[in-house]
């Protein structure tokens, strides 16, 4: 009996007359129309009809898919389901938290088949059936109870400690995915650089080196520009003829929620592109599209090439359990979708073949059914997770005794005295210096105590970027190691997602702070959140370097000053930090490089641009803003801040630009006023040291705040908030702070920013009150 038998005389009857569709057609409850028509299906098959195979042999004639691989493969196609059916039973008792399902996307497990469990896997949220099919590469998994942990969110889930339901598993390397759509292919492929890397630069690497990174998602998140990004990005690197063996799995049901693509859109689209080999293969039916997945592996993995497997799927019981789809599609849509469930087609291959009877495959289907309620059951009588402080145990890990001792950890003299060119020109025996020579230097150094680190970014290698703070460092570490990366922020943080993926310390750079806005969910969504939603299994640690901030005399305008650090302040878990000065930059960078290797964090540097040349403090000529080089055993621990001056009457607290502001204006009071000030520099914007600010705010008489952010959501307005909750909010006290605005060209800058004679003149309005 051909497998669309059941939607032959159903599609007919409706073309004809719609009134005589069946009772069960018209349910809205689609779970249990799927339900019944498979065992409906099974009950009237004929039977078997064609030569049995033998365990070896093909499971249907011409099928490169043999009968043992087969009868795997559909069980874990019928685990796969009746997850999807017990979440859509139990959510409703609210045992089970999540009924984004797998059904019509079941033949993914051929893709779990084919591959390897130590391919990276980055996948879709319908992969309940690659992941069953991967749980059989490891022994003594239960992928049903994973799987039901996860549903139910309970804390021991094995994939995310309970955080969310996510198809993620540390010893299958399956690394979890957020739901936004399309913003993981740009991390599968620079995981798929960072294998070919790793092992042109002779590191250890955590899988094998032939692997490949799986990136799966559905038709409709293909033209998201994130994913289009790195199809791009991946087939850029290809046109160069650099391997990038990654594999995107576009698993096409032909919707995205309740949007159409539109009829072959997906094989139009991406069968042609230059740099990236494509491959259809039918996901409807296992003897049919094995083939072609295996081919499309085996092509990957060959010829590390980016691949492009276009997989026929349907999407049966809606986009969710809470997604009424009757509203949207006429009734024989659905009934042709259901008619072409892949569990039918899969069933028709057993029955027909004789390798299972329906009595057999019923009493299956049943079992699956029975073993994945019993385990939601008692996944939800598992603890859940109880407390702020029990959700938020793998956001921001940190260790201080271990960070600072790696910080300052200096077993390296040799490879220094060779990158620096001898023990006379180290640069802690060099007269002081500016910003950018400092984190020049700084990051010679952290190259060479750390050999798998590598600096990319745009215009970093042989330009030196384009304010020559990476000058030098291509020549002496090589392109492997220090190299430009084509023009797309998403790509450079993919990029760095994936060389962390992969064990490396990627120090990815941010040409300008208004960029990384392009690119911000890749920080926001993805790296920042790994370590959550993994339960700190996977950590994909890195130091982003950011130029930004304003005041920069020779380059104006709003993009080249962009002074709002909201977009990153908020994210949690993610460290901030902020040099005024070349030695603070160099023992902060160390920190951050130690908290990436230790703890795993993620952190941006934020390099102030109009700083990097500034030598002078009070007057011209005076070489106040020049710092000596620390030697490599010092470090600025994180949230520490640099106080100047001990005075009582004006505290000044700022960072970056605002600092050698503040310290003139403090020189300016004691002159003027004969008032004693003190300035503390943040240097961490996040998390901010509430404690310091306090103890030096309670020690002033008047508080000034300099923040050369905007008004709304700047730094400014967290300082304030920390002084009035420690109940100081009596004390005199002011912002001086950027507007609420963008930042012109030319001299109009000034009209909003923090300037030298508006921090005087708040101070001295201060002391006058
Ligand atoms: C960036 C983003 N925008 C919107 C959404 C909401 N959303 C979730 S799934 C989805 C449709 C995805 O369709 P497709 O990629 O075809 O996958 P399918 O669900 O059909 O398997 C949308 C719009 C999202 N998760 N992320
Ligand atoms: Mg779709």
């Amino acid at each position: 009996m051909p497998y669309n038998a059941v939607l032959q005389p159903i599609e007919s009857v409706m073309a004809a007359n719609p009134a005589p569709v069946s009772a069960r057609a018209r349910q809205v409850n689609r779970a249990e129309v799927v339900d019944l028509n498979f065992q409906d299906y099974v009950r009237a098959h004929p039977g078997q009809s064609l030569p049995r195979p033998a365990a070896s042999e093909p499971v249907v004639a011409g099928s490169a898919l043999d009968a043992a691989a087969f009868l795997e493969l559909f069980e874990s196609q019928l685990i796969s389901r009746h997850l999807d059916l017990m979440a859509r039973v139990l959510r409703v008792q609210n045992k089970v938290f999540y009924t984004i399902g797998s059904s019509g996307h079941e033949g993914n497990a051929m893709v779990a088949r084919v591959a390897r469990h130590t391919d990276p896997a980055f996948l879709h949220y319908r992969s309940g059936a690659f992941m069953a099919e991967r749980f059989r590469k490891l022994p003594g998994m239960d992928p049903i109870m994973d799987s039901a942990l996860s549903f139910a969110a309970s804390k021991d889930d094995p994939a995310s400690g309970g955080r969310h339901k996510v198809w993620g598993c540390k010893p299958l390397w399956v690394l979890p995915q957020t739901s936004t759509i399309g913003s993981h292919p740009p991390k599968a492929l620079g995981t798929a650089i960072a294998i070919e890397q790793a092992r042109r630069l002779h590191r250890p690497l955590l899988v094998p080196a032939d692997s490949i990174a799986i990136c799966s998602f559905g038709d409709a998140s293909a033209n998201h520009s994130t994913a289009q990004g790195a199809f791009n990005a991946a087939q850029w690197t290809a046109y160069q003829g650099l391997p990038a063996p990654v594999l995107f799995v576009c698993e096409d049901n032909g919707i995205g929620i309740s949007v159409k693509t539109p009829g072959g859109w997906i094989a139009a689209s991406f069968a042609q592109r230059h740099g990236l080999d494509y491959f259809y293969a039918d996901g409807l039916d296992l003897a049919q599209g094995y083939a072609q997945v295996v081919a499309a592996v085996a092509h990957c993995r060959n010829s590390r090439r980016p691949t492009f497997l276009h997989l026929g799927t349907a999407r049966l019981m809606g986009h969710a359990g809470t997604d009424f789809e009757v509203e949207y599609r006429p009734l024989g849509e659905l009934i042709a979708a259901e008619a072409h469930d892949p569990l039918l087609r899969s069933a028709d291959i057993a029955l027909s073949t004789g390798l299972l009877t329906a009595e057999g495959l019923l009493q299956c289907y049943e079992s699956f059914r029975t073993r994945c309620m019993d385990a939601a059951v008692a996944a939800d009588l598992r603890p859940r997770l109880a407390s702020a402080a029990e959700v938020m145990q793998p956001l921001a890990p940190f260790s201080p005794q271990r960070v600072a001792a790696e910080a300052t950890r200096v077993d390296y003299a040799e490879e220094r005295a060779r990158v620096f060119g001898g023990e006379k020109s180290l640069p802690e025996n060099l007269p002081p210096r500016h910003l950018a020579v400092q984190i020049n230097a700084a990051l010679f150094d952290l190259m060479a105590k750390y050999p798998d680190a590598l600096l990319f970014g745009e215009d970093v290698a042989q330009k030196g970027g384009v304010y020559t703070v990476t000058k030098g460092l291509h020549k002496a570490f090589k392109g492997n190691r220090v190299f430009n990366t084509l023009l797309d922020e998403q790509t450079i943080l993919g990029l760095a997602q994936g060389y962390a993926n992969m064990g490396m310390l990627p120090i990815p750079e941010i040409q300008y702070l208004a960029y990384y806005h392009n690119a911000c969910d890749q920080i926001r969504g993805e790296a920042a959140s790994l370590q959550f939603f993994s339960n700190d299994q996977f950590r994909n640690p890195m130091v982003v370097r950011m130029a930004g901030l304003g005041y920069q005399r020779g380059f104006g305008g709003h993009f080249h000053n962009d002074n709002s650090i909201a977009a990153l302040r908020d994210i949690p878990g993610l460290v901030i930090a902020c040099p005024s000065r070349g030695d603070d930059a160099a023992m902060m960078l160390r920190t951050l490089t130690a908290l990436a290797r230790i703890d795993g964090r993620v952190s941006v540097f934020l390099e102030p641009i109009a700083l990097y040349m500034a030598k002078d403090l009070y007057d011209p000529g005076d070489g106040g803003w020049l710092t000596r080089y620390p030697a490599p055993d010092q470090a600025i621990a994180l949230g520490e801040g640099r106080v100047y001056g001990d005075g009582s009457e004006v505290l000044f607290i700022s960072f970056a630009n605002g600092v050698p502001m503040s310290l003139r204006a403090a020189r300016a009071l004691a002159q003027r006023h004969a008032a004693r000030c003190r300035v503390l520099d943040l240097r961490w914007l996040q998390p901010l040291n509430s404690a310091q600010i306090v103890a030096h705010a309670a020690a002033c008489a008047r508080i000034v705040v300099v923040d050369e952010g905007r008004r709304s959501a700047g730094v400014g307005e967290g300082i304030i908030t920390a002084i009035v909750e420690a109940g100081l909010g009596h004390k005199p006290l002011v912002r001086v702070v950027g507007e609420d605005s963008y930042t012109p060209l030319a001299a109009a800058a000034n009209f909003v920013l923090p300037s030298d004679a508006s921090v005087l003149a708040a101070a001295e309005a201060l002391l006058r009150a």
